[in-house]
């Protein structure tokens, strides 16, 4: 026995022990009690990472302690495989996006074997393969029959240049990322899950997740963001417009009506279109040019809130539904067409953006929320105060709290018939639709008379072809007629089948339900097994996926549950978020190699 510990020798007699005794593999055994330990699979980037270590070896102490208490254990690795690096290191090094990946797969499966996890390898996944996509194809076309998936007008970065949609990303300071081209917006159709039809249901059985971390259930809540507001009208001022009409905005701030002082709305909005045809010449072309100038730029949201707030005066009026006072109509870069109603009451003395704005602009401002220090009027363009309050200048409304002025204000909305109460929420639909090359293809046909026709089922899966080098400009699917051109499965015409592919987050939002049957062939899971497994005991992951990858994960395990293949409602118990390892790794080769 050596005083020190010999990994060369110990972990390789130990391991060839596991592999020749099968000691991680296991399988259903009812009334034995079960234990499903899962780590975030990796994206076959390269090579394993530090953090990577980190995780699997969280995963693998308590997969053995469980299993040393007796229980059935469940371990699996699988592999994230779609996604863009690929596609970088593709153009980069002029090798197929495929072989990188499996290429990468097989060395990193090297050293995660290596490590000596407890982990039942006959179980491998990887979603780049047609034996696992083909079921996301599947369910994808029965949503889509359901009207659980739908295709609408989305907006997108177009690189000019390059003539191909990027990645918020790949967009730096409003330029193409290769090209340097002026990035534009462009409306183009895509696809979503109706995840906002799950928003409840998502918000409401966080608070049964005893087992995930109080601050990723906070996140949830904040992303999902249900809020209490009040739809209001503004009618049109006739003589400005020159037609009948109503301006409709949402607010969840009812209670700072009177404060209005005018209002915003997005360059694409039916009032700009308006406003340039009853403008004169000269202003009409300073504000054609504004509205040419929003429409270029990131579509980012966070980009849209940090910008420079810009906007031009149209000339219309709307009328305060309340007090009929005549509120000018501006068009501003910071309101978005495809948020809400694409307009804005605004109201600069309680709403940062708005005091921005009207400070810049010299729009008037009105204070009627009480400060907590008393103030009746805030000093004069110091800050804009965004906290609820005691209502002052508001007339008959004066002295009420928030809960009061909603009511109240509601009340006498609902009485011109100018506005309403309604629940909202934050979260917008999925958009799941990319313009790329290494993804899931998108299971659908176009056909000119049928329209948008799901893939039949014998004809699934929808193979991605492998031995594609893509060159950044444009999806290279869109130049392979051999892939797109296909006929109509409802009228056998000559028809067109979708180029582009799926967000890779589509596939990591099943794959633990995929590990339960991963060779399972007659259906997307075999619901037998995955009810045997699921929910998945203990996750364990990286912090960076609190918000999206879990909310998504959570909404498919919904999505399959309400298809009959699954029996419960949260795919994962218990949670541990380990953090994430940034630092760079650093190495020094010896002269001795
Ligand atoms: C870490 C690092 C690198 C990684 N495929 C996705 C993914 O994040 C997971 C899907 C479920 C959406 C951790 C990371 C994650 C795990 C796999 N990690 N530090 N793949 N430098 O390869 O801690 O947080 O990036 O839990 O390793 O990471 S991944
Ligand atoms: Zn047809």
């Amino acid at each position: 026995m050596h005083e020190q510990y010999q990994p060369r020798e110990i972990e390789a007699a130990a391991q060839s022990h596991w592999d020749s005794q099968q000691s991680f593999v296991v399988s259903e055994q009812p009334g034995k009690e079960t234990f499903y330990c899962l780590s975030m699979f990796p994206y076959p980037s390269g090579k394993l990472h530090m953090g990577h270590v980190r995780n699997y070896t969280i995963g693998d102490v308590i997969a053995r302690y469980q299993r040393m208490q007796g229980k059935n254990v469940l371990q699996p690795m699988g592999w994230d495989a779609f996604g863009m690096p690929a596609e970088n290191a593709a153009m980069k090094n002029k090798v197929a996006p495929a072989k990188w990946t499996y290429e990468n797969i097989e060395y990193m499966k090297t050293q995660l074997k290596s490590l000596g996890l407890a982990v039942d390898w006959t179980r491998e996944v990887t979603t780049c393969k047609p034996d696992y996509y083909r079921w996301e194809q599947w369910l994808f076309t029965r949503l889509f029959q359901k009207g659980v998936i739908y295709r609408k007008n989305g907006t997108v970065n177009w690189d000019p240049v390059d003539q191909t949609v990027l990645a918020n990303e790949q967009v730096i300071d409003g330029r193409g990322w290769r090209s340097g081209a002026v990035i534009e917006k462009r409306e183009i159709p895509m696809y979503y899950f109706k995840i906002t039809a799950y928003a409840e249901e998502l918000l409401s059985s966080l608070d049964d997740l005893d087992g995930w971390p109080e601050q990723v259930k906070t996140m949830q809540r904040n992303w999902i963001g249900k809020s209490r507001g009040m739809e209001v009208s503004f009618p049109y001022d006739l003589a400005s417009i020159g037609s009948e009409g109503k301006l409709n905005v949402f607010t969840t701030r009812p209670d700072t009506l009177m404060g209005a002082t005018y209002v915003a709305v997005a360059a694409e909005h039916p009032l700009a279109a308006i406003a340039l045809e009853r403008l004169a010449a000269d202003k009409a072309a300073e504000l054609q040019a504004f509205i040419d100038e929003c429409k270029s730029g990131s579509v980012a949201e966070a980009d849209v809130a940090t910008q420079e707030k810009k906007g031009l005066p149209t000339g219309l009026f709307v009328e305060h539904p309340l007090t009929g006072e005549k509120l000018p109509v501006w068009v501003a870069n910071y309101v978005l067409m495809h948020y809400g109603d694409g307009a804005v009451m605004a109201v600069p003395a309680h709403d940062e953006r708005d005091f921005e704005f009207a400070h810049k602009y010299g729009l008037p401002l009105k204070a009627v929320v009480r400060t907590a220090a008393g103030d009746e009027t805030p000093a004069p363009w110091q800050d804009a105060y965004g906290e609820h309050g005691q209502l002052i200048n508001s007339g008959k409304f004066d002295g009420l709290d928030f809960p009061g002025a909603f009511d109240a204000i509601e009340v006498a909305l609902l009485d011109k018939g100018l506005g309403k109460s309604r629940t909202q929420f934050r979260l917008r639909d999925w958009g799941i639709s990319r313009q790329r090359y290494w993804g899931c293809p998108i299971p659908i046909i176009h056909c000119d008379s049928c329209g948008d026709v799901p893939v039949p089922e014998d004809q699934l899966p929808v193979v991605l072809p492998e031995e594609v080098v893509p060159d950044g400009a444009g999806s290279p699917l869109a130049r392979m007629p051999h892939f797109y051109e296909c006929t109509c499965p409802t009228c056998g015409a000559p028809a067109k089948r979708e180029t582009d592919t799926m967000d890779t987050f589509v596939e990591s939002s099943w794959y633990f339900a995929r590990y339960a049957s991963p060779h399972y062939t007659g259906g997307m899971v075999d619901p037998v097994a995955a009810n045997h497994w699921l929910p998945v005991d203990q996750y364990i992951g990286g912090i960076e996926h609190a918000i999206l990858h879990l909310l998504y994960a959570r909404f498919f395990h919904k999505l399959m549950r309400d298809e009959g293949l699954l029996s419960s409602d949260e795919p994962f118990k218990n949670l541990l978020t380990q953090g994430m390892v940034v630092a760079d790794t650093y190495y020094r080769v010896l002269e001795n190699g």
